[in-house]
């Protein structure tokens, strides 16, 4: 298995050593946006320039105002726009609907995803109305389209020596951003991104390097503008973004995270996650005839998108790399010939309604009991912070052991355990101090109460159960005073205990457990959760943790 990673890992780098030597090469900076548009020779002129691109999405715009809107998430380097459009019914608006994002050329002269970023534009156009599965992905879902990350790049990839053996093209990758102390140009802005930038060999420090990773995550321009828009994308404590496609160039592959480790399921990833990244790729795959793998198993990176995507966002995010398979020539796998792009964009129409279908929630794809459990209004394995708030209303009295969302260390007093040492999802959970103090009863609940509070959570019409996670810990002179609570919060903040373990004599040993809670009387209304954890009467030991909090789906 590891042989098979190993031979389609070499000739990939291979590929990209041997496009060093016709793209690392010295080039005048600047230009701008108010140079001449550079377009694309004539054999290939059904590829879109820049300029074309832009005229494209305005058409579709123009004729499908109701449901398409074109804008600017930012400038590239040298000035230029860097257009989006949002796709849905009632485009205007904000509306409370599962987004799917895609967006294509973070390296310049991967052109044919540009092609497939317009071609899903077209049909989503085309079908409203028309084709059923369209439709409903217009109504319930909201699609955003970034048609060109890195526009300085894919221009400048057109301004080679048109008399030259490869016409105009410069086989150029990376951005056009000066590097500060040398006279080569350029970020690889998928290598740009901060989650575990440079860790890890995936990238480079070399600023001639076509992957070089920038002198610090976020230095590109083009990387900030798709890190303040998915950032922006968070609402009210819940990422919006459910599952995102980045289009490259070249292979025929679905990839999924991480590419900065081989490890499958590292810590940063769960096991319920990695789970349905497999099944959802392979559900791509089976549609268009690409081959679904762990992005590591191409080679590894660093500071790429993808792993930022999910690693920060929790979103699932695949990168395409599209047509040709591997060629291993930096000609041959860059530059189909664009009697390629009807046919290799058109093959993808079915993968991607199938993406955008079940990518409100890509737990769907391990089956009926997941989409129940994974699939309701809120969904949080703490892994990544969705906003808990500590003591919103300012009344905790607790001195230590306040909740955090941490990794727990383990305690036990003559072993028995008190705090557990490990979440019931990934790395994390909330817990009650989660170090080790000088003993087992330091960063324990001491001298009073301890709460915190989920974001606003919209019920629907026939709410699901709440489900959670839990354990509860005393010791020594422990009584009833000790407990951990549950409530459920209206939207006039009335509270309503809905679970509640208390201290016994003796003390209570912790072990997991799972609490379901019926949320029939707070159905259509918006609520939060809310959970304390008390230390009362004589200081007592008391530890308390919960994860995997679900709103389940009806
Ligand atoms: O190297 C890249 O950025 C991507 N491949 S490309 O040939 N289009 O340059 C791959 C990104 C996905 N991550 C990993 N394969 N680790
Ligand atoms: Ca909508
Ligand atoms: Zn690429
Ligand atoms: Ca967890
Ligand atoms: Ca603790």
């Amino acid at each position: 298995m590891r042989s098979v990673t190993r031979l389609s890992r070499r000739r990939t780098l291979g590929a990209l050593v041997l496009a060093i030597a016709a793209s690392g090469a010295v080039a005048p900076a600047g230009g701008g946006s108010t140079a001449a548009a550079a377009e694309f020779p004539s054999y290939d002129a059904r590829y879109h320039s820049y300029r074309e691109m832009v005229a494209e999405i305005k058409a579709v715009e123009a004729a499908h105002p109701d449901i398409v809107d074109v804008f600017s998430m930012g400038k590239s380097y040298e000035g230029r726009e860097i257009w989006a459009a949002k796709i849905s019914d009632n485009v205007k608006v904000d509306e409370n609907e599962p987004e799917i994002l895609f967006d294509s050329l973070h390296h310049a002269r991967e052109h044919m995803g540009l092609e497939q970023t317009l071609y899903l534009l077209g049909q989503l156009a085309d079908g409203w109305g028309t084709d059923t599965a369209v439709t409903s992905i217009i109504r319930y879902r909201e699609i955003w389209i970034v048609f060109a990350l890195n526009p300085d790049g894919a221009e400048y990839d057109l301004t080679g020596d048109p008399d030259g053996p490869r016409g105009p093209y410069r086989a150029w990758r990376k951005n056009r951003q000066p590097n500060a102390g040398s006279s080569y140009v350029g970020t690889d802005i998928n290598r740009n991104y901060d989650y575990r930038w440079a860790c890890c060999g995936g990238s480079s420090g070399d600023r001639s390097s076509i992957t070089y990773r920038g002198p610090e995550p976020f230095s590109a321009p083009e990387t900030r503008v798709m890190r303040d828009f998915v950032n922006s994308r968070v609402v009210n404590g819940q990422q919006q973004i459910r599952a995102h496609i980045t289009f490259h160039t070249n292979g025929e592959l679905i990839l999924f995270p991480y590419g900065y480790t081989y490890t499958d399921i590292p810590v940063d990833m769960t096991s319920d996650d990695y789970r349905a990244f497999v099944a959802f790729a392979k559900g791509q795959a089976s549609r268009n005839g690409y081959v679904a793998k762990q992005s590591s198993a191409l080679y590894v990176t660093d500071g790429d998108q993808i792993d930022w995507m999910y690693g920060r966002h929790r979103i699932f995010s695949f990168t395409w790399e599209l047509y040709p398979p591997e060629q291993g020539t930096v000609w041959g796998d860059h530059y189909p010939a664009d009697e390629q792009i009807a046919p290799q964009t058109a093959r993808n129409r079915s993968a991607l309604l199938y993406f955008m279908t079940y990518g409100d929630c890509a737990w769907r794809t391990l089956g009926t009991a997941y989409r129940t459990t994974h699939c309701g209004p809120f969904n949080d394995d703490l892994e990544i912070s969705r906003f808990w708030r500590r003591d919103p209303n300012g009344t905790d009295t607790a001195t230590t052991g306040a909740w955090q969302r941490g990794d727990p260390v383990a305690t036990s007093v003559s072993r028995r355990p008190k705090q557990l040492g490990s979440a019931t999802s990934g790395r994390y959970l909330m817990v009650t101090g989660a170090a080790l103090g000088s003993t087992a009863s330091a960063n324990d609940v001491d001298g009073g109460t301890s709460t915190v509070r989920s974001v606003t959570i919209p019920l629907p019409a026939a709410p699901g159960d709440l489900t959670f996670r839990w354990f509860f810990g005393t010791h020594y002179a422990s009584t009833t005073q000790d407990s951990l609570r549950a409530w459920i919060e209206a939207p006039d903040g009335t509270r309503t205990v809905v679970f509640q373990k208390s201290g016994a004599a003796g003390g209570v040993d912790a072990a997991w457990a799972t609490a379901r809670i019926d949320l029939a009387r707070w159905a259509g209304r918006t609520v939060r959760i809310g959970f304390s954890v008390t230390d009362g009467g004589a200081d007592n030991l008391v530890e308390a943790g919960f994860d995997d909090v679900r709103v389940e789906r009806p």
